[in-house]
């Protein structure tokens, strides 16, 4: 087939896009996806656990004998830190006078409890008794730490997994330098050197983290400064196993780099943690940023906050923390567990309670991405978004719409309010080429540690990049098929072959396309032979024409053995909307979920547009995964859908309508 001239048959008026159309595909998100055999938790140790990682807090050796305060402890937390009780001020408060006491309480009491423990801290410039202060002999201030450090963690030997052997040692501000101290001023920058070593001496099986604060900004100067300290230690040698972010948040919680810095660290081979983790006034989402940001990093082993009840924090007034004052869940509660994969107890008493709603109600943002044309592309619309979050960043693929065809554009920002601002990179310009390309749909591939740009160009064709943000990396297309599958070329009738999709469960991958003509098609392969080897192609699921068009997804959901498939149709207004459908297995038999035009997933009729219904249709588009790789997992809870809208006045020829991307926010979540 001739796109091209394909494309030239579609003119018409937006009621008439019924009889043409290209478009396809999504993908978007987040954090880890986990097994499907995994049942979902209700605490957030357990939950935590479940994707290796630990879910800790900092405890204070005064509060443990509240009731409340041990039960909530005892409950939901896997890991513990003690709040101020291994500081030197209480630990060796005069110079080879060690007092273990409050310490050696939270130990046991944790051990007992089958809790691992944080040492929390052995070199810190606060919290530091004045005899160390004020010791100004270099060979007497290195005979002072070393003591400290190899006295404290072999009293502790065996029964602390991580110490921050420093804590707190660079400087605030722009210089990227370690602050004044009288470790850094008698010693020299050093002592950091020193401590690790010295540690490492002492018990060799500990971890040995750095841990600081205002380092979670990947462009702050301070977590420069930390990034070449550790990546000098590890070039030379010096042993450091872990990096501590303390994530102490404003009320907007983590910048938008905070994976990238995560994911940074941990690319200099150090394990890294969320170690200190409080929010001003505990919004919902700001936590669950931040832990999504740790699943998505592999080695984002834990995650601690500092303080059980809003009560027992260092920054009370602020309401920072999980519980509030009666030791009462906050909704912060259920946000972190739901993002770790678990289930909040209220909502989980039967499997059934676990799946997706049957009906959906959304709120719609404003036109969030528009064309943006230069000299050589005259863009008219965007479309068929498909979009993941990795590594601190939202990375859109969509395609371009103008008189001379359709191509693909990439885009990526680190918040949906710079959608807007973001640089628009023609692919056409890559090795992906000019012609024919349209509906992309991304993914990472991560068996082969590839990401995948799978789009349409006649045939079912994709694109491999070692590095989704480097537009030029994308390598030129290959076709999945030697041509299209005789079933569809026997079904297809006067439709179109489009909107190509990827999704693979843990021993298979599969395609599905759509021909616009009220068949939705499947064909499989390995998950080892992929992308080679797509055979037995079979019609997934048919109904009429306009009842099951193009624009397929298919998803799975976290934390259940549910797959999610949205198919837009054309609703009697001649308007897009997706109707849903649930199965047990990609290749399983599909059924209704929300699929009729009075209980669609998304349609105009169940969307609210609090700035203004800027749109109509509801059209091809992408859900916000919560992970990016080839098994394309979205959450269960608070859905977001990246789509396609248009101008309801918008007519005139098919290739030029002002297509916009809008966002949609599940308004409508029980969990
Ligand atoms: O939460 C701790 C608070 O009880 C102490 O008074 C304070 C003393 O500096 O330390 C708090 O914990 C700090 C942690 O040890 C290191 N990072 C910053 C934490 C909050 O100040």
């Amino acid at each position: 087939m001739n796109p091209l001239k394909r494309l030239g048959c579609r003119r018409a008026s937006v009621l008439g896009l019924l009889a043409a159309t290209v478009l396809a595909t999504p993908g978007t998100a987040t954090g880890a996806s986990d097994a499907p055999e995994t049942v979902r938790a209700s605490t957030l140790g357990a939950q935590a656990a479940q994707s290796g990682r630990y879910f800790g807090t900092a405890v204070a050796a005064g509060r443990l004998g509240d009731g409340t305060y041990t039960g909530i402890l005892d409950r939901e937390f896997n890991s513990v830190t003690p709040e101020n009780e291994m500081k030197w001020d209480t630990i060796e408060p005069s110079r080879g006078s060690f007092n273990f006491g409050p310490g050696d309480q939270i130990v046991n009491r944790a051990t007992s409890h089958g809790q691992r423990m944080r040492g929390h801290t052995l070199v810190w410039h606060s919290q530091l008794p004045g005899w160390v202060s004020s010791i100004r002999d270099a060979g007497t201030l290195r005979g002072v730490m070393n003591n400290h450090i190899t006295t404290v963690m072999n009293h502790h030997k065996g029964r602390i997994h991580s110490w921050d052997v420093v804590n707190e040692a660079f400087a605030d501000g722009s210089s990227g330098q370690l602050r004044s101290s009288v470790f850094r001023d008698v010693l020299g920058d050093g002592f950091l050197e020193q401590a690790f070593r010295t540690a490492r001496t002492a018990d060799p099986a500990a971890k040995l983290c750095y841990n600081d604060y205002n380092i979670e900004d990947w462009n702050a100067a301070k977590t420069q400064g930390d990034y070449r300290m550790v990546r000098d230690f590890k070039a030379r040698g010096v042993p450091i196993d872990c990096v501590g972010l303390q994530a102490h948040f404003g009320a907007g919680g983590p910048p938008g780099s905070f994976q990238t810095t995560l994911s940074s660290f941990a690319a200099l081979g150090v394990d890294v943690q969320i170690t200190e983790l409080d929010i001003a006034q505990a919004s919902p989402t700001a936590y669950a940023n931040t832990v999504r940001a740790c699943m998505n990093v592999a080695r984002c082993t834990g995650i601690t906050v500092w303080g059980i009840r809003d009560s027992d924090s260092w920054r009370s007034s602020e309401n920072p923390l999980l519980f509030d004052r009666n030791g009462n869940k906050k909704s912060a509660y259920n946000s972190v567990l739901t993002t770790l994969g678990g289930t909040p107890a209220t909502t989980r008493s039967t499997p059934a309670a676990r799946a997706l709603p049957g009906s959906y109600s959304w709120s719609s943002s404003g036109q969030l991405i528009a064309p943006k044309s230069d000299p050589t592309h005259n863009i008219a619309g965007i479309k068929d978004p498909t979009v993941v979050y990795y590594n601190g960043k939202y990375h859109v693929f969509a395609s371009t719409a103008s008189s001379s065809g359709y191509n693909l554009v990439y885009l990526n920002f680190g918040d949906w309010s710079q959608a807007g601002s973001a640089t628009h990179h023609y692919l056409d310009r890559t090795a992906i080429g000019t012609g024919y390309r349209a509906a992309p749909q991304v993914f990472y591939n991560a068996p082969q540690r590839l990401w995948y740009l799978v789009y349409q160009t006649g045939n079912a064709s994709y694109s491999t990049n070692p590095d989704i943000s480097n537009p030029n990396g994308w390598s030129a297309p290959r076709n999945f098929y030697s041509s299209m599958p005789e079933i569809i070329r026997q079904n297809i009738g006067n439709g179109y072959w489009v909107d190509m999709w990827v999704i693979c469960d843990s021993a298979n991958c599969y395609l599905f396309s759509s021909d616009d003509n009220g068949h939705l098609y499947r064909s499989q392969t390995t998950v080892g032979q992929f992308p080679n080897g797509f055979t037995n192609t079979v019609i997934a699921l048919q109904d009429s024409k306009n009842a099951l068009f193009e624009a397929s997804n298919v998803y799975k959901v976290q934390g259940s053995n549910q797959y999610l498939l949205l198919v837009e149709a054309i609703g009697s207004d001649g308007r897009r909307y997706f109707r849903s459908w649930t199965a047990a297995g990609l290749a399983g038999s599909w059924t209704q979920l929300a699929a009729s035009e009075s209980n669609p997933f998304a349609r105009a009729n169940n969307v609210s547009f609090p700035a203004g219904a800027w749109t109509r249709d509801i059209s091809h588009g992408e859900m916000i995964r919560a992970g990016y790789d080839q098994t394309l997992t979205i959450p269960a809870c608070r859905l977001q859908y990246l789509y396609q809208g248009l101008n309801p006045g918008a007519g005139g020829d098919y290739n030029l309508l002002p297509w916009r991307l809008g966002l949609l926010t599940q308004t409508n979540s029980t969990c």
